[in-house]
């Protein structure tokens, strides 16, 4: 099946009737350190909102643009639970698609502890952030900020104090970092997707015509500041 770790999927499968969300540890992972990895959670689905359906066929399409461009390096999706809709949208829109599975795969578990707790080591995380990149405000923006302590603020304010729908900035991770020596996280790209979602500014209101536009740039931007990073 393309786009599946072996040991990942054997545990979603035998986890698929856990109710609430779980970080697994798995042994055996096929992950390596040495290779650059990019791990990035579902943009805009979760607190902003969108169509789960569209945004699956956006990130497939991006994967599909963006995996022949990046050599050796790997795309890891990650969502926290086996329930997941995105994820196992994704994972079966992928499989019909000419995708490599070694280069692309998907992965449950907390984005903040993917090698100490899911033994997948991955040295570049995106972040789903707000527009002023600040701490809180949940999701994986508030666990990131959070797993990478105060240096991730001052080196994230040195480079961007604001973000557009669509844009991203990458952060290298200063090795001060808590996240650093436990995860092995060198890099963090934050980046913004469109909002839905009326309680949060910059609602689209359902405008999807924008907002698959901004996705689709949101998408590019996290893996061209990858691809930056790579090279
Ligand atoms: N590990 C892995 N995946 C996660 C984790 C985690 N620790 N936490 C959430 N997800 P979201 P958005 C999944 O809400 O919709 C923040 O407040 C989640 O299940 O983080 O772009 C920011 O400050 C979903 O599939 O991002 C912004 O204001 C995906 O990650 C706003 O939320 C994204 O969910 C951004 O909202």
């Amino acid at each position: 099946e393309a786009g599946s770790h072996t040991a990942g999927d054997a545990l979603e499968k035998k986890g698929k009737h856990d109710k609430v969300d779980v970080t697994i540890s798995i042994s055996g992972s096929t992950a390596s350190c040495s290779i650059p990895t990019l791990a990035f959670p579902s943009i805009s689905t979760a607190d902003f909102q969108f169509d789960l359906e569209k945004a699956s066929d956006i990130i497939v399409e991006q994967v599909e643009e963006y995996i022949g461009r990046i050599g050796e390096a790997k795309l890891v999706m990650v969502d926290l639970s086996h329930g997941s809709k995105i994820l196992s949208l994704v994972k079966t829109k992928a499989a019909k698609k000419n995708i490599d599975s070694n280069k692309f795969s998907t992965f449950v578990g907390d984005i903040t502890q993917l090698r100490s707790c899911g033994g997948l080591s991955c040295n570049v995380i995106a972040n789903p952030t707000n527009w002023e990149i600040k701490p809180g405000g949940g999701g994986v923006n508030a666990a990131v900020f959070k797993a990478a302590g105060f240096v991730l603020e001052v080196a994230t304010k040195e480079r961007a104090e604001k973000l557009a729908a669509g844009e991203c900035v990458v952060v290298p991770l200063p090795s001060s970092s808590p996240w650093f020596g436990a995860e092995g996280v060198t890099h963090v790209i934050h980046v913004l997707g469109p909002n839905m979602n009326p309680k949060r500014p910059n609602c689209l209101k359902d405008d999807y015509t924008k907002g698959c536009k901004i996705l689709r740039e949101a998408y590019s931007s996290l893996f061209e500041g990858f691809a930056s990073i790579v090279k």
